[in-house]
């Protein structure tokens, strides 16, 4: 071989192996980037090892709730989401509701989900339209799936007197009391207390983050609210508490009473008797968590007590012949089985359902939130609301100047 030869021979061979280095990473490249592709996002960080280091954990229980706040808000998305919870958001709907519900699901996608990616589920009292599984799954950055909800969780008990819950829907429509003439506003109500959580379609999930049309998120949530839940041993989740409409729940109090009597051992030790009572049990002071928006470990729904009382509730047939809501039936099972450090308000997040709205109050914290409401409107410290007494049975430092913000 002449040496000019093997000169060119060396330069092939070390353009070869250059070029063969250079299309094995290329290859590479192309093959995880596909595998991403084809996978949802959602479902690749799932399975990604939770290595953080700085992960909040159970020890946070001593910090304040600001403390807290600031120190999950400091780690990063991408860090946050190893570290999800076994989680679902769920809306109950109609197909009707399809329009109102878009601005919920904007609101909460762009607020918080985009960066977390949970599953979320509908369920329905019929089929779901194709029109409206199209729209919601090309809003939600999770998995998306629809159960519709068995007969007997949606139809009337066997032994209710139909003429007796209609001459009762009459006399609450006299009083003018909102939804008093709806059936379907009754089914929901007794869905929401007893049945959504033994749908199959939850059997896989610890915790549930509720969802109704026409809510809106103000400010960027930029924690996991589930991981914060879970990492604090939190069970009930809420951010605003108001005050029942007396006549929908005349006898709710007097069932609860009859239950505790018979089955004392599911009273908590340390409950919050006290937000849901002004005299230590005689009497219900109407207070209640608004559970449209709630976050709750289903363990809670699932619990012995939780489900005796929902069973001893419904043998009334006060669903029907009142108009119990679940808030009231949530509210008051969770004041009273769980202890009160179990509960929590979220009042970081901004949050608005109909007329009434959760905006921080906190100059500093709406602005470095992105936060889009008027702390003018905010409701908690307002007559009607229920938290400035949550605050005070919780031993919670309310915000400065909140007195500003109290009608
Ligand atoms: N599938 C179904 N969902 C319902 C029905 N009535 C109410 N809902 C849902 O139940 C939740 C509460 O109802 P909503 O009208 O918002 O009651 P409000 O918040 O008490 O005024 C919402 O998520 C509704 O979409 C019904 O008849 N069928
Ligand atoms: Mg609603």
């Amino acid at each position: 071989m002449s040496l000019v030869k093997a000169k060119y021979l060396q330069v092939s061979i070390v353009i070869f192996i250059a070029l063969s280095i250079f299309f094995n990473i290329r290859s590479y490249t192309f093959s995880s980037e596909s595998s991403q592709s084809s996978s949802s996002y959602s479902s690749s960080i799932d399975h990604f090892p939770s290595t953080i280091t700085n992960q909040p954990h159970s020890s946070d229980n001593s910090l304040t709730q600001e403390e807290i706040i600031n120190k999950y808000s400091s780690i990063q998305y991408q860090s946050l989401s190893t570290s999800k919870v076994n989680g679902c958001f769920v809306t109950l709907a109609r197909n009707s509701d399809l329009w109102g519900l878009v601005d919920s699901i904007r609101s909460v996608q762009d607020r918080f989900n985009n960066k977390f990616n949970y599953d979320w589920i509908f369920f329905n009292d019929e089929e779901f339209t194709d029109e409206f599984k199209e729209v919601t799954s090309s809003l939600i950055s999770g998995k998306t799936k629809y159960g519709k909800i068995p007969k007997e969780h949606w139809s009337f008990p066997e032994n209710l007197d139909l003429n007796k819950a209609a001459k009762a829907r009459e006399d609450l429509s006299n009083l003018g009391v909102i939804y008093a003439e709806s059936v379907s506003y009754r089914h929901m109500c007794r869905f929401e207390s007893g049945f959504f959580y033994k749908h199959p379609m939850l059997a896989d999930y610890d915790w549930y983050w509720r969802v109704e049309p026409d809510i809106q998120f103000f400010c960027d949530i930029n924690y996991d609210l589930f991981r914060y839940m879970a990492d604090n041993n939190k069970v009930y989740g809420f951010a605003i508490s108001i005050h029942e409409f007396e006549a929908t729940i005349s006898s709710l109090w007097g069932e609860t009473k009859k239950f505790l009597s018979d089955n004392p051992q599911y009273i908590a030790k340390d409950n919050l008797l006290d937000f849901i009572s002004d005299d230590g049990g005689a009497t219900y002071n109407l207070c209640h968590f608004w559970s449209n928006f709630e976050i709750v470990n289903l363990s809670f729904f699932r619990s012995e007590a939780y489900e005796a009382y929902f069973q001893h509730l419904d043998a009334t047939n006060n669903f029907f012949y009142e108009r119990w809501g679940d808030a009231p039936i949530h509210s008051i099972a969770a004041s009273l089985f769980l202890k009160k450090d179990e509960i929590h308000m979220f009042n970081d997040v901004g949050y608005s359902h109909s007329v009434y709205q959760n905006c921080p109050i906190d100059n500093d914290f709406r602005l470095s939130h992105s936060c889009a409401c008027n702390p003018d409107n905010d409701f908690t410290f307002k007559g009607y609301s229920c938290s400035g007494k949550y605050f005070d049975v919780q031993g919670l430092k309310k915000p400065n100047n909140w007195e500003k913000y109290s009608d």
